[in-house]
């Protein structure tokens, strides 16, 4: 597996060289929207820890994580009123993933709408 490289677009984010439409923060994960939303209201989970994905992230790091995904998710579900959640993350290329900082999709749904491509 490649290590971390700190040119992605999510480090430059935290470092604050790139926008986002932040919608929560605590010392150590941010959350913003999706610049390519699947569907209405499809946040972004990060660690600041500079972690490449899943697979080489500190536990106590994942942990945190975890519980602001859980937090970040409940907000989303009742501020867009969705009926449900689907709650994905990609690691490495063969696995989907496009931007190699960890990041947990928050997609909320609604019955019979499909996620868009
Ligand atoms: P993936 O690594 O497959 O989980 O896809 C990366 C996701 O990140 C994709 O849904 C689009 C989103 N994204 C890519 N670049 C930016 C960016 O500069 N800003 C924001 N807010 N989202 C981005």
């Amino acid at each position: 597996m490649s290590s971390y490289d700190s040119n992605n677009v999510f480090a430059k984010i935290l470092r604050g060289e790139l926008p986002c439409e932040r919608v929560y923060e605590d010392e150590h994960t941010l959350a913003f929207m999706d610049i390519m939303p699947r569907a209405d209201g499809h946040v972004l989970v990060i660690p600041k820890t500079p972690a490449r994905n899943i697979l080489d992230i500190p536990a106590e790091d994942l942990a945190r994580l975890a519980v602001s995904v859980q937090k970040v998710a409940r907000a989303v579900k009742k501020g867009m009123a969705a009926e449900g959640l689907t709650i994905q993350q990609f690691n490495e290329s063969a696995g989907g993933q496009v931007v190699f900082h960890l990041h947990v999709h928050i997609l909320p749904r609604w019955k019979d709408v499909p996620l868009r491509p």
